[in-house]
């Protein structure tokens, strides 16, 4: 490689809600004001939805997709290559430590897992975790394997609302993302299934090389939208919970579109 070495990165930046010295009552959106409301009042819309992702329990787990229950519920995929953080996404999310496995040995889980959110009694969306793609080591059957899984899954799931694609931020989309995204295409073109790109342990990254990725992201996927199509790209990180509030919000609107005021 020719690159240069990449500059000395600055000291991490602050999540925005600790940047922003806006006082509370000014801020609707920070948490100063979350506290502050009185009681019985609306909690804000990321308080509403993080809400909402950690009711997040586990369903079942399927080898192949006809093991997969059919439902009726909106369902949202997560995707991505192994070791993408795609679980530590999922258990940020949910608030939970081992909801997905934050699997030590990429490339193991093959299997579709399936979890409910919404009241107990009366789940209102399912997410699926589904298996990672790119670990170099995987034999070549289950690579097969895999894409047949995932293009059938992406293709024909019934219930599919949206698709949550995790990328490491520090390589950006890769050939197997792109070929993904091809996989959805038509669906996310007639605004049948939702997009959501999240440029995953954005923490690694400065500002710069965040906004670069960011960016480039952006140009690529602007090739997949349509006037129907929903399609977003954010920075994430679960370490430092960049995008957090965010991805909650979206995929709850997913699924719980707010009702238009009149
Ligand atoms: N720095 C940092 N590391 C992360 C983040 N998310 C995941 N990781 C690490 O990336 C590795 C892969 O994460 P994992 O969630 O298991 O990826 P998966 O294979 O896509 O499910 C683990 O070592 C995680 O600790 C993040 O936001 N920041
Ligand atoms: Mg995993």
């Amino acid at each position: 490689m020719t690159d240069p070495l990449p500059p000395v990165p600055p000291p991490p930046a602050l999540p925005a809600e600790t940047a922003i010295s806006t006082p509370a009552a000014v801020d609707p959106k920070g948490a100063g004001a979350a506290r502050s409301r009185p009681a019985g009042a609306a909690a804000s819309p990321e308080k509403a939805a993080l809400g909402w992702t950690h009711t997040a329990r586990f369903v079942t787990t399927a080898a192949r997709l006809d093991q997969v229950p059919v439902s009726e519920l909106p369902e949202i995929a997560f995707v991505g290559r192994s070791n993408a953080g795609k679980s530590t996404a999922i258990n940020t999310l949910a608030q939970q430590k081992r909801l997905a496995f934050a699997s030590r040995t990429p490339g193991r889980t093959q299997h579709i897992n399936v979890f409910a959110l919404g009241p107990k009694d009366e789940p209102d969306a399912w997410f699926a975790d589904l298996p990672g793609y790119g670990y170099a080591a995987v034999e070549r059957s289950a690579k097969l394997r895999w894409q047949e899984v995932m293009a059938e899954y992406l293709a024909v799931r019934r219930n599919l609302s949206g698709v949550v694609l995790m990328v490491d931020s520090r390589l950006g989309l890769t050939d197997l993302d792109r070929q993904l995204l091809e996989w959805i295409r038509a669906r996310v073109a007639s605004g049948e299934v939702r997009l959501l790109v999240l440029l995953t342990k954005a923490d690694k990254l400065n500002r710069r090389d965040a906004q670069k990725v960011l960016t480039a992201t952006q140009e690529a996927l602007g090739d997949l939208s349509s006037t129907s199509a929903d399609i977003g790209v954010t920075l994430f990180s679960a370490l430092s919970r960049q995008g957090l509030g965010d991805v909650a919000v979206a995929l709850r609107e997913w699924v719980h579109p707010t009702p238009p005021t009149a």
